[in-house]
């Protein structure tokens, strides 16, 4: 019979840490028409079109809406993508991105 050794592996402390997570906000304005409002969200934050008008309806009657919860980064890639393709259109669409809490 083979011989079986069991080592104690070292005790490491493997602490997963989530990371801190960031709100992607839209914010209405009186200019961007609505439709280009739900393409970008459809485009940049994969919304799908009822989604994406839910988001655009409520930020245009309540002044902002989330869009979506992500990591620092891809909120801040997200949005800074989205208000580009409003500004290459001329238009004044915004986005924050603020930490969850
Ligand atoms: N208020 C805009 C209009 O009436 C549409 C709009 C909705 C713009 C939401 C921005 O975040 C926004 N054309």
């Amino acid at each position: 019979m083979p011989e079986t050794i069991i080592t104690q592996r070292p005790q490491t402390d493997l602490k997963v840490e989530r990371p801190k997570m960031y709100k992607a906000v839209l914010v209405n304005d009186d200019y961007t028409p609505r439709d280009f409002v739900v393409n970008v969200l459809r485009a940049e934050f994969r919304l799908n079109d009822q989604q994406a008008r839910k988001v655009m309806i409520t930020a245009h009657q309540r002044g902002v809406c989330v869009v979506a919860v992500l990591t620092k980064e891809l909120a801040e890639t997200k949005t800074t993508n989205a208000i580009d393709a409003a500004r290459k259109e001329g238009y004044p669409l915004l986005f924050t991105t603020e930490p969850e809490e």
